[in-house]
C-alpha cells in the first residue's frame, strides 16, 4: 500500500496453516511501543486436532535489575473472514510477562524459506499505522536466502515498516530454555 492506509495492505492469498506449521526464526523485527522480546526470537506453529493454529515463541528479554531472561511466549489464533488475517491472544510462562490481543497478519511467506508477519496495534486518524511491529522469519537461524532478500523488502516497503528493521541476533542464549 503505496499511501500505507492499514487497510489497503494486502497479505497473502489462500494462507494455507498447515504449510506454515513448524521453526520459524525471526531474522529482522520491527519493534512496537513499550515492552518486547530482543533477540534469539524463534517462534513454532502448530495446527491443533481442531483445525486452531497456535504457536509459541522464545526470545530474550531483559527483566529488573538487568536479568536477562529466556521469554517462553505462547499464543492461540483466532480465524477472522481472510485466512491469512489472524487475531493473536498471547500470554507467557512466567506472570512477569506481558499478555495481549493483536492483529497478526501473514503478509506473504512460501512456507519453506521466508515468511513476512505484520500486526498493527493502534491506527493513526489518517488510517496509517501508529504501532505496530513485524518479522521477518526464516526458516533458517543464519538468514534469508539471498533469491528472496527483493521480495522482502518489497514487502517491507509495501507495509510502510521500510527502515524501521533490525536484524534479530541468534547467540544461542534460548537453546537450552
Ligand atoms: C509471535 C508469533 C509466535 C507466537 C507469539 C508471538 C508474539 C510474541 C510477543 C511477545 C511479547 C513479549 C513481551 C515481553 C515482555 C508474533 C512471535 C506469542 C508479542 C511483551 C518484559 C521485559 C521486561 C520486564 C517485563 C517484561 O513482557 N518483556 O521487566
Amino acid at each position: 500500500a503505496q499511501d500505507c492506509l492499514v487497510s489497503n495492505i494486502t497479505v497473502k492469498q489462500d494462507f494455507d496453516r498447515m504449510r506454515y506449521q513448524g521453526t520459524w526464526y525471526a531474522v529482522a523485527k520491527k519493534d512496537p511501543v513499550g515492552l518486547f522480546l530482543l533477540d534469539n526470537i524463534v517462534a513454532s506453529f502448530k495446527v491443533e486436532e481442531d483445525g486452531t493454529m497456535t504457536a509459541t515463541a522464545l526470545g530474550r528479554v531483559i527483566i529488573l535489575n538487568n536479568w536477562e531472561m529466556c521469554a517462553n511466549m505462547f499464543g492461540t489464533f483466532e480465524d477472522t473472514e481472510d485466512p491469512a488475517k489472524f487475531k493473536m491472544k498471547y500470554w507467557g510462562a512466567a506472570a512477569y510477562l506481558q499478555t495481549g490481543y493483536d492483529d497478526h497478519w501473514i503478509i506473504d511467506t512460501d512456507y519453506d524459506n521466508y515468511a513476512i508477519h505484520y500486526s498493527c496495534r493502534e491506527l493513526d486518524v489518517d488510517g496509517t499505522c501508529l504501532d505496530g511491529y513485524s518479522f521477518i522469519f526464516s526458516r533458517y537461524p543464519d538468514g534469508l536466502r539471498p533469491e528472496d532478500q527483493r521480495n522482502v523488502t518489497e514487502k517491507k516497503q509495501d507495509i510502510c515498516f521500510l527502515g524501521k528493521y533490525r536484524r534479530v541476533a541468534h547467540t544461542g542464549f534460548c537453546d537450552t530454555a
